[in-house]
């Protein structure tokens, strides 16, 4: 029996609607894009396509534990309820923290939140939203008085000139892409202006791209109000009317010092500069290459300002865009998920404000200050001045800056509890206590998009063993505390309503979040739920597309803010020791700490191993090869990588992506080497550049192993493992050789249940490579290829499984390079939609399609 359900995509903000195909008896499902969500309008990425492939059951979390024991629920949740009620009476509320995540659900976030804020009475709960959406939020408290992104989706159909500023959105947010280059198909006027060090696969579509020095959109953007105010492009009436400090933040910039401060061509710069000003609708997008930066707050208000200077904000088509990253990154915003925020778009600022959430709450021990931000959070924990926290639904031992300091400081930590529905990552190798928190598929409850669009995900099967949700494992320790009334909730309807009618407790069109209309959702109509955008209250039943449209703000005076900025470089400046700057980020197929991306295994296949993407200037500079191995070293910590030499890269910056953990590879954590510098204003991590040096890494030996099992891969120094169709692939290599390849390959492929294996061996002693096949039942089991460098080891190398199609570029489809290659030449195709003709390469998603252009 297979039924239908509607539901979200677990992972990027771009929010797409699904319509799940469920099998329960069979535990499988078919996964397509809902066609009635205004996301995504049937659209899905390869990500989305292939969640069917993610949630199968070998990995995940099925049962508490404690002290690495397995246990029931009850000595669980009493033991982290006793030892929090423990440390808070010995040492204060502020000796524990909850560090939690967006890609929590709104109703487990706001019961999170209300434990810690409201009735432990500490400000320590801070989120992974710290590093990622933080300056934004700085930003646009600082022009708006409050936390709106005040566009649409829609705007994308409606602008004349999109400027994706810092974001990789043809790989990060895909569909939005697909929507962008589609309104660009239909409107031939629509511009697209990319501003990226890195030309990256966004740049496709682009007319311009701007290629400036890592650090200086502050410059770049300072100078566009400038040049606005000097060629008549202001809008003086909408400045007059509804914005303050405008006169305080124009300075004078001639275009040819920017272009200088920016390393770009000057008539780039003129371009962009003339299109922006003569251009009605511009939308500007921009995410991580703004936020993660030191001054990632001003790099915001330097693009607001110049959407507030032009009165582009908030109407049909223009405005300044910020696309959040996770699926519920807005979520957490609006219960107050951030330390200094409290709940419902009220924070700490306003002692009668917090009094309101108090009264609303009953919680005379509200905390009255905002906590520790992330990075100072965990700084806390390692000096001890943090006892207890717990760890929902985020991997920080890969994700934060300085991440071998994070782990030193879990590992010192007297108390740590983590909830995740995956059993062995990086942190939950450093809990005391294990939590089995229900996975996408499993839980009920809500999601806010980019752009304000609150959607339902739904259960689509039984959870898997004992595996219970957030909100239910949070409210259990809460009762357990002592705070049983305040925590009394039977589902999550219950507490979306008591969200909602915060919401609208006393707001009097005082605060821009305000879902009061759900105040009172009845269980079946929160079943049947479809997805709307906030606001939606009395004056707006149905939602509301945009804000601000009618120039009113949320400042005590009403009126939108300028911000004066002061470009600033970033803090830490390549030197003669460390002179290149790490750039880090995300690739097409994976998902953040590949917990769940990696089960499928077609989206290993199109970057199957930790790679740093480097100028060929740098590579011949420091002596390092195409496909060899480098080592990474900055101040805080090194890793391992693989050599892609490319001109995507500037001189002088590498590239390497965010996702590798211990799980997957030996030496493959990229956040042990970045730098802890944060924003002073909105303490997001300066994630985009960090002074590195890369050296080759010369191993003695190089090899890699295809098994149908998975293998304990020992005595080597450098191992990476991906999962690929019916098999497991190793790449591996060493700094001594071992006294016999035999020995060596029976003791890495040999697990000790094997019965009577067979080996076919070839051994090339003056080469120093060796082979071997090991079958089991006269099946091919396990090869293992080994050679002294990578290249003697291509020579040799098989292909990924049947014929060899080389690189996989379309996930969906599963179509590689060589096959694409071959088509082009043998058919003469000329465009990627006679490759799609084809050979269906990139008709799904379209994530590929700038890769297919390139090999064409
Ligand atoms: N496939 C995939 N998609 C994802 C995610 C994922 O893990 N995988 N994660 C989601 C999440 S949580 C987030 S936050 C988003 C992030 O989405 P994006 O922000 O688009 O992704 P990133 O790759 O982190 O960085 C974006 C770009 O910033 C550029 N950049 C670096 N320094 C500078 C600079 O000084 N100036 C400018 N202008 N640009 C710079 C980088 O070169 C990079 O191309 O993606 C979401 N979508
Ligand atoms: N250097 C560098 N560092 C970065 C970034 C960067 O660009 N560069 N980007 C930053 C950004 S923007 C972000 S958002 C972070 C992301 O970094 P993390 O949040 O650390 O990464 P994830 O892999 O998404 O971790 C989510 C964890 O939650 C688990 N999980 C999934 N669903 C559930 C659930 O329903 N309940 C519970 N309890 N657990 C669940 C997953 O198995 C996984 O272990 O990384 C940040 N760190
Ligand atoms: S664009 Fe892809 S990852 Fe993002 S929500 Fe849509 S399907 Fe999911
Ligand atoms: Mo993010």
């Amino acid at each position: 029996m297979t039924k239908t359900i509607q539901t979200t995509c677990p992972y990027c903000g771009v929010g797409c609607g699904i319509s799940a195909k469920v099998d329960a008896d069979q535990h499988r499902l078919t996964i397509s894009g809902d066609s009635t969500h205004p996301a995504n309008f049937g659209r899905l990425c390869s990500k989305g396509s292939a969640l069917g492939e993610t949630i199968e059951l070998t990995n995940r979390l099925l049962q508490p534990r404690v002290y690495g024991r397995e246990t029931s629920w009850m000595e669980a949740l009493d033991l982290v309820a006793n030892t929090f009620s423990e440390v808070i009476a010995k040492y204060g509320q502020d000796a524990v923290a909850f560090y939690g995540s967006g890609q929590l659900l709104t109703e487990d976030y706001y019961v999170a939140n209300k434990l810690m804020k409201g009735f432990i009475g500490s400000g320590n709960m801070d989120t992974n939203s710290r590093l990622c959406m933080s300056s934004s939020v700085a930003g646009h408290k600082r022009a708006f008085g409050s936390d709106t992104v005040p566009n649409c989706y829609e705007d994308y159909e409606h602008a004349e000139l999109i400027i994706l500023i810092g974001s990789n959105t043809a790989w990060c947010h895909p569909v939005s892409f697909q929507r962008i280059r589609a309104a660009k198909e239909a409107n031939p006027l629509l511009k697209v202006v990319v501003i990226d060090p890195r030309r990256t696969a966004s740049c496709d579509i682009a007319d311009l791209h701007l290629s400036l020095k890592s650090g200086s959109d502050a410059w770049l953007f300072n100078g566009l109000l400038s040049f606005l105010s000097e060629n008549n492009a202001l809008d003086l009436a909408y400045i007059q009317a509804h914005t303050e400090g405008f006169t305080e933040t124009l300075w004078h910039y001639p275009i040819e010092q920017i272009a200088e401060y920016c390393q770009l061509p000057t008539q780039d710069v003129q371009q962009f500069y003339d299109w922006f000003a003569n251009t009605d609708n511009v939308l500007s997008l921009y995410s991580q290459g703004i936020n993660q930066s030191s001054s990632g707050t001003d790099k915001v208000n330097a693009i607001i300002n110049c959407h507030l200077a032009t009165g582009r904000i908030g109407k049909i088509g223009s405005g300044a865009f910020s696309l959040t990253g996770q699926p519920n990154a807005m979520g957490g915003r609006e219960v107050g998920g951030l330390a200094h925020q409290l709940a419902a778009h009220i924070d700490f600022s306003y002692p009668d404000e917090v009094d309101k959430v108090a009264r609303f709450w009953n919680a005379p021990h509200i905390a009255k200050q905002a906590g520790l931000p992330a990075v100072a959070l965990f700084d806390a924990i390692a000096e001890g001045k943090i006892k207890a926290v717990w760890i929902m639904g985020t991997n920080p031992v890969v994700s934060l800056p300085n991440a071998d300091k994070v782990k030193r400081a879990l590992q010192a930590c007297e108390f740590v509890v983590v909830s995740d529905c995956i059993a062995n990552t990086d942190t939950t190798a450093l809990a005391h206590v294990l939590l089995p928190a229900q996975g996408w598929s499993e839980k009920d409850g809500t999601v806010t998009n980019s752009e304000r669009c609150i959607s339902r995900q739904r259960a689509l099967f039984k959870p898997a063993g004992n595996a219970r949700p957030d909100w239910w494992i949070i409210t259990q320790v809460a009762q357990r505390m002592g705070f049983e009334a305040a925590f009394n909730y039977h589902s999550p309807v219950d507490i979306f309503r008591e969200h909602a009618a915060l919401s609208g407790f006393e707001n009097n069109g005082q605060r821009d979040f305000d879902i009061s209309a759900f105040a009172d959702i009845s269980a079946t109509d929160y079943e049947q739920f479809q997805p709307i955008q906030w606001p939606v209250n009395a004056a707006y039943p149905q939602g509301r597309a945009r804000l601000f449209a009618d120039g009113q703000f949320f400042t005590p005076s009403g009126k939108a803010q300028f911000i004066a900025v002061t470009p600033r470089p970033p803090v830490n400046a390549p030197d003669e020791q460390y002179p290149l700057i790490l750039n880090t980020g995300r690739l097409r197929d994976q998902w953040h700490t590949m917990t769940r991306t990696a089960l499928a295994a077609k989206l290993n296949q199109h970057k199957p191993e930790p790679f740093v993407e480097i100028h060929p200037i740098d590579a011949e500079q420091q002596g390092l090869l195409a496909h060899s191995l480098a080592r990474l070293e900055s101040r805080w910590g090194a890793m391992l990588a693989r050599v892609q030499i490319t001109d995507s890269q500037l001189q002088g910056n590498v590239f390497v992506p965010m996702h590798w953990t211990d799980q997957y590879a030996s030496f493959g954590r990229m956040g042990a080497l970045v730098n802890p510098i944060v924003d002073p204003l909105s303490q997001q991590p300066e994630s985009k550049h960090t002074p590195v040096r890369v050296r080759p890494y010369t191993p003695v030996w190089q090899g890699f192993i295809l098994s149908r099992r998975e293998l304990k891969i020992t005595e080597v120094d450098y191992w990476v493992k991906s999962k690929a169709a019916g098999f497991y692939r190793y790449e591996l290599a060493g700094d001594t050789l071992p006294d016999d390849w035999r020995d060596y390959a029976r003791k890495q492929l040999c697990s000790s249940t094997a019965e009577n294996p067979q080996w076919q061996e070839y051994q090339d002693a003056a080469k120093g490579s060796y082979r071997a096949a090991r079958l089991v039942d006269n099946q091919l089991e396990t090869v293992i290829f080994i050679a002294p460098d990578h290249h003697l080891l291509l020579t040799g190398k098989p292909p990924l499984g049947g014929a060899d199609v080389g690189a996989i570029i379309c996930a969906c489809f599963n179509v590689g390079e060589k096959t694409i290659k071959a088509a082009i030449k043998d058919k003469g195709l000329k465009t990627h939609q006679q490759v799609g003709q084809c050979l269906k390469a990139g008709t799904n998603c379209g994530s590929c399609i700038p890769e297919i252009k390139a090999l064409l």
